[in-house]
């Protein structure tokens, strides 16, 4: 059976594009919430009851494990799903703030995300949790104004600079030295972030960490797909597909066949 995703539309294609390279055997079933994107500035109550609506429609379809790609949904709604669902749920934060400790080497950790992400604590929360003894600085940040800019593919120059600039200086000036882009739409800036924090910063995407932590339950639960079959994809969204297809091609770089 597949492996289930959500988002609240095509920014956890970056999470879905991990998940096929790495895990190439597997089928995959992705729903986009495009007609209630965003959550990054809605309540917790809202996106919660918004995720557990993708969930029964992804576990009708028969998913195997659940992806929560969006940083949004993870951070306010994991427990309702882990809750409500009999199939193991995986969420983009643990896994990034995880990957976050194994990285850094001074302890000053910077995570940027949407309102709804930061506003939660989650990721602060988490880091703090799994750092132990040895304990992490966290400062972190909302960037609003990154999603659009991915959407539009305003990936370079000026705009998307200064923008950076202006986000990320607090940052470079506090001496953070690992940034965890908790925004499924981030990894598409990541090097105009990357020019801007300069090469003493090392970059996390949850999006990478989260797909390794996936591979590794998979094995422990012996639910790994084995080769033989040929894999299938399909995707789902809410409202109509076409700014989906175009827009999401980029996210997920190859074109997206179709969409339902
Ligand atoms: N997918 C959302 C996230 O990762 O937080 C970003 C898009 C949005 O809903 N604003």
């Amino acid at each position: 059976s597949p492996i289930g995703v959500f988002d609240s539309g095509v920014g956890g294609l970056t999470v879905l594009k991990s998940l096929l390279s790495h895990l190439p055997h597997e089928s995959t079933l992705y729903l986009g919430d495009t007609a209630r994107v965003p959550y990054g500035t809605k309540s917790g109550e809202v996106v919660t009851r918004y995720s557990l609506k993708n969930a029964a429609f992804l576990m009708e379809r028969g998913i195997k494990l659940l992806v929560v790609a969006c940083n949004t949904a993870s951070a306010v709604a994991l427990p309702a799903l882990s809750a409500a669902l009999p199939v193991p749920v995986v969420g983009v934060i643990a896994p990034g703030a995880r990957a976050a400790l194994r990285r850094t080497r001074g302890g000053q950790v910077g995570v940027i995300g949407t309102p709804g992400t930061i506003r939660s604590g989650a990721y602060q929360r988490e880091l703090e949790a799994a750092a132990g003894p040895e304990g992490v600085k966290v400062k972190a940040r909302a960037c609003p104004l990154f999603v659009p800019l991915a959407e539009e593919g305003w990936l370079s120059g000026d705009v998307p600079r200064l923008v950076a600039r202006e986000y990320l200086a607090d940052f470079v000036q506090n001496g953070v030295d690992t940034l965890v882009l908790g925004c499924t739409h981030y990894p598409l800036l990541k090097d105009i972030i990357a020019e801007v924090v300069g090469p003493q910063v090392t970059l996390v995407d949850s999006a990478e960490a989260t797909v390794h932590v996936v591979a590794q339950l998979l094995e422990e639960q012996g639910l790994l797909a084995r080769g033989g079959g040929v894999p299938t994809h399909h995707t789902f969204v809410t409202d109509v597909p076409e700014r989906f297809v175009e827009v999401g091609a980029r996210f997920l770089g190859r074109p997206i066949a179709s969409a339902e």
